[in-house]
């Protein structure tokens, strides 16, 4: 099944209901259009016999700046047991509160860095900064020491296996909120003053800031574009709507990520049970915004 991403729906949800199992979408630019190939299934063994002997390094970015330390113990925790199990995962943490990283039990090959970095006082800027931080890391240590690397929320933990079916040149998330909603309610930053502008009528999926990765190249070049649309709006007097979050949506629409993961890489417990899929491999916990946004 292919869909040609030029309809006025992206119909994402028809498709999830129609196959709940399906792990993500493989997505190939072809001459014709956008098309999604949609997999059913992943044949594990198969690409764990293509993924094991190249002993790949996985970078995974979480910042846990002010309260948001208190998430990260049950991020890690979860991510050990199910996290790209078996491969080598360095975990970058950035947060204000070296001193109160939690420790962890980690298994062979697998490594904690912690990178100190000052709190900011708005949430925006916190959320915002992430690129900025994500591109000097790549730049001054990464893109030597990982082959891949993806960039998560801390507020959120693992249920179920997330592999290596995951990997792949550039790769985006589904919002769980908008994959059954039409191209024209989802909240890509409609005021052209903004570099993250979108015109109506434009755009595939609304992509969670929360979930995106590939190879360290490609995301060095993502977290680059949006860090200097970032400054560009800041230096025009205007913040986008979901701050960085539309500037990975902007990114994503005019550079296509080679990949799309379906929902379940990362639910949001708010949502409850779902019916779509199966299972529910990384999801948003539920937190109480007023206590851990309070400074
Ligand atoms: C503080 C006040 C208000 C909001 C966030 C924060 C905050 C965020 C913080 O005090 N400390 C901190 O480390 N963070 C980091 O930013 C943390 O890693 C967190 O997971 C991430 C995003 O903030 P979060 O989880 O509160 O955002 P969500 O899950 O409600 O929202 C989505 O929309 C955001 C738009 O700015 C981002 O794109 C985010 O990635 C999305 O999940
Ligand atoms: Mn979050």
């Amino acid at each position: 099944m292919s869909l040609k991403l030029t309809s006025t729906k992206t119909n994402i949800y028809e498709i999830l209901k129609s196959n709940y199992i399906i792990l993500y979408f493989q997505v190939t630019l072809q001459t014709t259009g956008y098309n999604i190939g949609v997999r059913k299934t992943v044949d594990q063994k198969k690409l764990d016999a293509i993924y094991k002997p190249k002993n790949l390094t996985i970078a995974t970015t979480v910042f846990a700046i002010g309260k948001y330390i208190r998430f990260l113990h049950d991020f890690l925790e979860t991510a050990e047991k199910h996290f790209m199990v078996d491969f080598k995962v360095h975990y970058h943490i950035f947060t204000d509160k070296s001193h109160e990283v939690p420790s962890v039990n980690l298994a062979a090959g697998r490594k904690i860095f912690v990178h100190q970095v000052p709190k900011l006082n708005r949430w925006q800027d916190i959320s915002a900064s992430r690129m900025q931080m994500i591109q000097t890391i790549i730049e001054e240590q990464l893109h030597r020491e990982a082959d891949y690397i993806y960039c998560q929320d801390v507020d959120a933990k693992f249920h179920f296996r997330w592999g290596a079916e995951s990997l792949d040149r550039l790769v985006g998330q589904i919002h769980p909120w908008y994959y059954d909603l039409s191209r024209d309610q989802f909240t890509y930053e409609r005021r052209p003053e903004s570099t993250a502008y979108i015109p109506p009528g434009e755009g595939d999926f609304y992509y969670i800031g929360a979930m995106f990765g590939g190879t360290v190249d490609e995301v060095y070049k993502l977290v680059k574009r949006c860090h200097e649309n970032l400054e560009a709006d800041k230096a025009n007097g205007i913040e986008a709507v979901w701050q960085e979050e539309s500037h990975l949506n902007w990114y994503l629409l005019y550079n296509k990520p080679s990949k799309i993961l379906s929902p379940e890489y990362l639910w949001d417990d708010k949502r409850g049970k779902t019916n779509v899929q199966k299972v529910v491999r990384l999801s948003h916990v539920l937190k109480n915004y007023a206590e851990v946004r309070e400074n």
